[in-house]
């Protein structure tokens, strides 16, 4: 049985403190830490900020790339009137294997570094004093574990993590850690589907309780009032005049569920909704049954210092960033983000592709070049692929489970970049394409990330995606610079394979750009210029132009972020439209004029 993931929340019944501040922190080499007793008290803590990657913190290069287990502890209190109460501490996430104890007592263990767990420490918690939390996290990358990559041991003993993915591999206590206190019997989780009906909307809902009780349902709207209430664990709320969830334009509902015993309320839990329907009909993607274009992002969470720390700062820049620049949309490259984006993302109207940490899944260091260049290696033939997919299927749930009931999110996307150029990966891909469909209740369009090499005469998988998601980069990684004529026609030749192959299914560009580093510009332009960055998205966007089953353009990336050094990168990956820093590139001003132009809504079907 899955944990509740319900975002925590003040209520009637229920109480939250946050936990985050500064925490103590020790490496733990040796893996000893638990069997020396570290899990009652670290022995020679640091203090660390949490939220935050550790990695950005210090100036020794051997902490930096730090890989193997690391401890974090914190001293709280637990008033004595919550004896009676479930307490529990919710961590939003902790990279990537995670064993938790309170008071010495193992109370939690969790797999995948993007999702909230949450330890229940009724039975341990002192009532009325001082408690202790200790967590042990490791950092190392394997290929029976999301994201893909390997642990290597150096000649000095040190372990290091070689991601097959193209993006740091920061961890820690990256979010936000709530002690929590609940009724012990209570909302245990709720669904909402939405359906229209003329000018009024059906939102079917359910809860699911732990104990006794009845349930009541309102839904109230901006202004509080309430416009639609019904009871039982099971039901339609039906609302007239439904003001629907818009693209950027977003209307939230207050969902207010009661458990009750009687007259006297036993549970309280409230969030905001929107209401609105997503389905694919043909070449679009219909958002309350008209045709959106996507534009926007792939992003990372990723800024300097914090890592890939939640800070609300950066989310909110972010955002303003986006709106600025007339985006209406981004996936969440290359794992599931914080809680928050996806609360900013409802209130702002943005299109969110909900992207599971499914990304390495190929047998190559920097997997993302050697994969263009046709290597053929069957990942999903190996020994390990198993209990990666049993891995991958949990947090595929834990995902759905956590954010089934956000407006915002119109997609599930279950892969980034796989290897889908051999036979076997077909089966693999039926099954967790079909486990996602029995996971979410609204029944979203599912797709991945096509790599370069997945062509339509390679790909063997993409018929198994509701709409195609492509990682393109034509005119960089292939024909770039002086050659990029030439890469327009061989795109253009691709498309035209994918007219054949899929006929009926919507292209969203999930993927493409050029590294640009900023303050670089060359009068003719050459590749890692300012201007080129703006010739390649040109060129780009005139294929997309010319495919009416092109729904969407998300470019590569939203800003510049921190990689694994190496000869292909210059201190990170230099993509993005904005620096780290969230300024602009001139490539900036060029996207705000077309996507200005461009509706989001597309008229006239
Ligand atoms: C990709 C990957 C992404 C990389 C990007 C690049 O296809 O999905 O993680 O960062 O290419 O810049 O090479």
């Amino acid at each position: 049985m899955l944990q509740s993931l319900l975002y925590p929340i003040d209520s009637a019944s229920r109480r939250t403190v946050s936990l985050n501040g500064m925490w103590g922190f020790q490496i733990d080499p040796a893996s000893c830490g638990e069997q020396d007793g570290w899990t009652k008290k670290l022995p020679k803590a640091d203090t660390l900020p949490v939220p935050a990657s550790f990695a950005d913190f210090y100036t020794d290069k051997a902490i930096r790339e730090y890989c193997g287990d690391f401890w974090y502890e914190k001293d709280f209190y637990v008033p004595a009137e919550w004896n009676g109460k479930t307490v529990a501490v919710r961590f939003g996430s902790a990279t990537h294997v995670a064993k938790v104890w309170c008071n010495g007592i193992e109370v939690a263990t969790h797999e995948g570094g993007f999702l909230p767990f949450v330890a229940d420490i009724t039975d341990c918690a002192v009532y009325g004093g001082v408690n202790h939390i200790a967590i042990r996290i490791n950092n190392e990358l394997s290929e029976t574990r999301m994201p893909v990559g390997a642990t290597k041991t150096m000649p000095n003993g040190r372990k290091r993590a070689t991601p097959y993915f193209d993006f740091y591999n920061y961890s820690g206590l990256h979010r936000n850690v709530f002690l929590m206190a609940m009724p012990k019997n209570r909302i245990d989780d709720y669904e909402v589907v939405h359906s229209l009906d003329g000018a009024d909307a059906n939102v079917s809902y359910k809860v699911a309780t732990i104990g006794q009780g009845s349930v009541e349902v309102q839904l109230l709207d901006a202004e509080g009032n309430c416009v639609a209430r019904a009871n039982g664990s099971e039901g339609i709320l039906h609302v007239e005049n439904a003001k629907l969830w818009q693209v950027r334009n977003a209307y939230l509902y207050t969902i207010v569920i009661r458990l009750k015993n009687g007259d006297e309320l036993i549970d309280e839990y409230r969030e905001e909704i929107g209401i609105r329907t997503i389905e694919i009909k043909g070449t679009k993607i219909l958002l309350n049954g008209k045709p959106v274009y996507l534009k926007g992002f792939g992003k990372h969470e990723d800024a300097d210092i914090i890592g890939r720390g939640y800070s609300a700062a950066v989310i909110k820049r972010d955002f303003e960033l986006m709106k600025w620049i007339g985006a209406n949309s981004f996936r969440t490259s290359h794992y599931p983000y914080a809680d928050e984006v996806y609360q900013m993302a409802d209130r702002e109207g943005f299109l969110v592709i909900d992207e599971v940490q499914a990304v390495g899944c190929f047998p190559s260091l920097m997997n993302f070049a050697e994969a263009s260049s046709g290597k053929k290696v069957a990942f999903f033939a190996k020994e390990t692929t198993p209990q990666l997919k049993e891995h991958h299927k949990n947090s595929i749930a834990e995902m759905i489970r956590r954010d089934k009931n956000h407006a915002c999110v119109i997609a599930w996307s279950l892969l980034n970049e796989p290897d889908t150029s051999d036979e076997t990966a077909t089966p693999y891909f039926e099954e967790v394409f079909a486990y996602a469909r029995d996971c979410d209740p609204q029944k979203r369009p599912r797709t991945f990330a096509l790599i370069g090499n997945s062509s339509p005469s390679v790909c063997k998988c993409h018929q198994v995606a509701d709409f195609l998601c492509l990682n393109r980069y034509y005119g960089w990684y292939i024909l770039g610079g002086a050659d990029i004529e030439e890469a327009e026609i061989l795109f253009r030749k691709e498309m035209d394979g994918w007219k054949e192959v899929e006929p009926n299914k919507p292209i969203v560009f999930s993927e493409y750009g050029a590294d640009t580093h900023s303050a670089i510009d060359k009068l003719p332009s050459v590749m890692w210029s300012e201007s080129y960055q703006i010739e390649v998205l040109k060129m780009v966007e005139s294929v997309f132009d010319s495919y009416d089953n092109v729904v969407g353009e998300q470019v590569w990336n939203f800003a510049d972020f921190q990689t694994t050094e190496g000869i292909m990168r210059v201190d990170g990956n230099k993509k993005g439209i904005f620096t780290r820093q969230r300024q602009p590139k001139r490539a900036a001003f060029h996207l705000k004029e077309r996507w200005e132009s461009m509706p989001n809504v597309m008229d006239g079907e």
